[in-house]
């Protein structure tokens, strides 16, 4: 009984050390199909599943790795020249017991863990590896703009460029280090080929220093990057590209995301586009239905209202025709709006590639400060950019920033010459053909009567139009001559005073409201309009009274009383 029982035990064992061997040699033997369905569950030792992506095994469980890259002294010699990073790693690092969070708003014990390369996961669409770029691309000028950025991220940004375009196309990295409190961050990196730095004499925020390195640029074409960013594979064709076929497009990637806690990489969903609300304040938003069924290639390019603002390819003839940045805007913040619209009204686009991906480290605060308060900032710049392009609808800013009303701006007028040298569409166009998703709030009716000498405007019926002796006031006054502006309507419960034809002498007539062919209240000379000067009054009349440049209602272009009168 005894010897069966040791039999078995030993059949066993070597039965489970065949196994194991076979396990082993099934593991190691090449694969003839990559794609085999029929793959045994191991995969060889350290395979490469996807880049950045190392799976190894340990006991029988298979674990996912994001593991660094050997460090390739022959390439990083090449790419880093005499910069010692080591040292500079090292010359700056978290002290024990510091939070890890304080001074850069995100994990930075495990930024300075991650070390200056990692390999990351393609997350493009697998369609995009088999597109073909022009071998003629021309090279760009990276501009990289910081205010004391750690020191990890900062040089990840570099070397993953460097690492990860192809050299022909990196003419150069301009960092422009934004008075930082260490002059070394940025100093010792130029010690890289093809890095140069700049650093600003005072503090400037982002928008000035990415037009100061705009100007030492000498490439053709700028792109800019923030300065915790990691780019993915082939990032850079599909943006030149783009802009080498049609220099008037303004070009960004999509951006991943890269985990302000543990630095994991990952995919962003790529049906986003940059919106908006009134507010002016950036939102991501699903492309609209129509769009998306109509994408029958998930390699093309998508066209977007506005971009995020920090990662974009530009043409750099075209960024100075359009007038580069406004550089009365300070620190951070509502250039991206500024930028966006002029590209579109002025006769350029905008688009998003998914073929071309960028990571970027998304915070939840700011770990700056801003010498003149945050939200006094982000008013000035998003006032700036509303009060040079918005037109009527900055009214809408406005309504939804009532703090924004009475702050100091400074003057426009440069950037209004500008639009106007340029001959840039008006808002309404921007707001009729590249963004019409964004809704106009419903408004606040206005009530009051309309007055025509000492006669008012009334209905009789159902759509007849008259003028009668005025009757009544506030309640008492009569529903017959009681009008509501909702602009740009002017209303009578459900109806609205309409014209038959755009002709002088065509009858007013009341029909149901619709937007499309609306009563606009607009004077014809160009003088402002009626609509967005008198919203803020209580009635018409006054209304009337306070814009001294108006006298009496315009309806589509032309004068209410005179197409009346006939
Ligand atoms: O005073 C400053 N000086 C600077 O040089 C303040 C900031 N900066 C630098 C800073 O170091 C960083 O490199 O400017 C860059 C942007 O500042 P962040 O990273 O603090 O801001 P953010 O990522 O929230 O910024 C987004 O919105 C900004 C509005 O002004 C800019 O357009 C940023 O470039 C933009 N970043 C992106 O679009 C990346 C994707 C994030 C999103 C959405
Ligand atoms: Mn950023």
């Amino acid at each position: 009984m005894r010897r069966i029982r040791a039999n078995a035990i030993a059949i066993l064992t070597v039965a489970w050390i065949l196994g194991t061997f076979y396990y082993l040699w099934q593991d190691n033997k090449p694969q003839t199909s990559p794609s085999s369905a029929s793959q045994p569950r191991g995969r060889s030792h350290g395979q490469k599943v996807a880049p950045g992506r190392l799976e190894i095994h340990r006991d029988d469980r298979t674990i996912p790795l994001i593991v660094t890259q050997p460090p390739r002294t022959e390439q990083q010699g090449q790419l880093l020249g005499t910069f010692d990073e080591r040292a500079y790693l090292a010359g700056k690092q978290l002290k024990p017991g510091d939070d890890p969070y304080r001074e850069h708003a995100f994990n930075l014990q495990e930024s300075d863990r991650l070390g200056s390369e990692r390999a990351i996961r393609d997350t493009r669409h697998y369609r995009c590896a088999s597109l073909n770029y022009d071998t003629d691309l021309p090279a760009t000028s990276i501009i990289i703009t910081f205010h004391n950025e750690a020191r990890s991220t900062l040089l990840r940004t570099i070397k993953s460029v460097l690492m990860r375009s192809p050299p022909s196309l990196i003419q150069e990295i301009i960092l422009i280090d934004d008075f930082s409190s260490d002059p070394e961050d940025c100093q010792l990196l130029s010690q890289i080929p093809k890095v140069h730095c700049l650093r600003n004499g005072r503090r400037e925020g982002l928008i000035r220093s990415r037009v100061r390195g705009a100007n030492t640029a000498s490439a053709s074409i700028l792109t800019f990057l923030d300065s915790h960013c990691e780019v993915n594979t082939d990032w850079l064709q599909p943006m030149i590209q783009r802009v080498k076929e049609d220099h008037t497009r303004v070009v960004s990637p999509i951006i991943d995301v890269i985990s302000l806690d543990n630095f994991a990489y990952l995919a962003a969903s790529a049906d986003l586009r940059g919106g908006f609300d009134w507010s002016l304040h950036f939102k991501w938003e699903q492309i609209p239905i129509e769009q998306k069924m109509a994408r029958s290639d998930p390699t093309q390019p998508i066209r977007t209202p506005v971009i995020a603002g920090g990662i974009f390819v530009m043409d750099k003839s075209w960024f100075n025709h359009l007038g580069q940045y406004d550089t009365h805007m300070d620190i951070w913040g509502g250039e991206n709006f500024e930028l966006s619209f002029r590209v579109w009204m002025c006769g350029g686009s905008l688009e998003i590639l998914p073929c071309s991906r960028v990571g970027h480290v998304f915070r939840k605060r700011h770990p700056y400060d801003f010498p003149e308060g945050n939200a006094l900032t982000y008013i000035k710049n998003t006032r700036r950019a509303a009060e040079v392009w918005m037109d009527e609808y900055k009214q809408y800013y406005y309504s939804a920033r009532p703090s924004a009303q009475g702050k100091a701006f400074g003057s426009i007028a440069d950037r209004l010459t500008l639009r106007r040298k340029l001959n840039c569409k008006p808002f309404r166009w921007y707001m009729e053909n590249v963004y019409p998703e964004l809704r106009i709030p419903e408004q606040e009716a206005v009530s009051s009567v309309l007055k025509q000498g000492g006669l008012c405007l009334e209905t009789h019926g159902a759509d007849s139009l008259g003028l009668a002796e005025c009757r009544g006031t506030g309640a008492n006054r009569p529903q017959s001559q009681r009008w509501e502006l909702v602009e740009p309507l002017i209303r009578q419960q459900d109806l609205c005073l309409a014209i038959t034809a755009f002709t002088a002498g065509s009858k007013v007539k009341m029909e149901p409201c619709n937007t499309k062919d609306m009563c606009v209240s607009v004077q014809d000379s160009g003088q402002p309009r009626l609509s967005s000067l008198c919203r803020h009054s209580q009635s018409f009349e006054t209304a009337l009274g306070v814009c001294p440049s108006i006298s009496s209602l315009f309806c589509c272009g032309r004068r209410l009383a005179s197409v009346m009168s006939a």
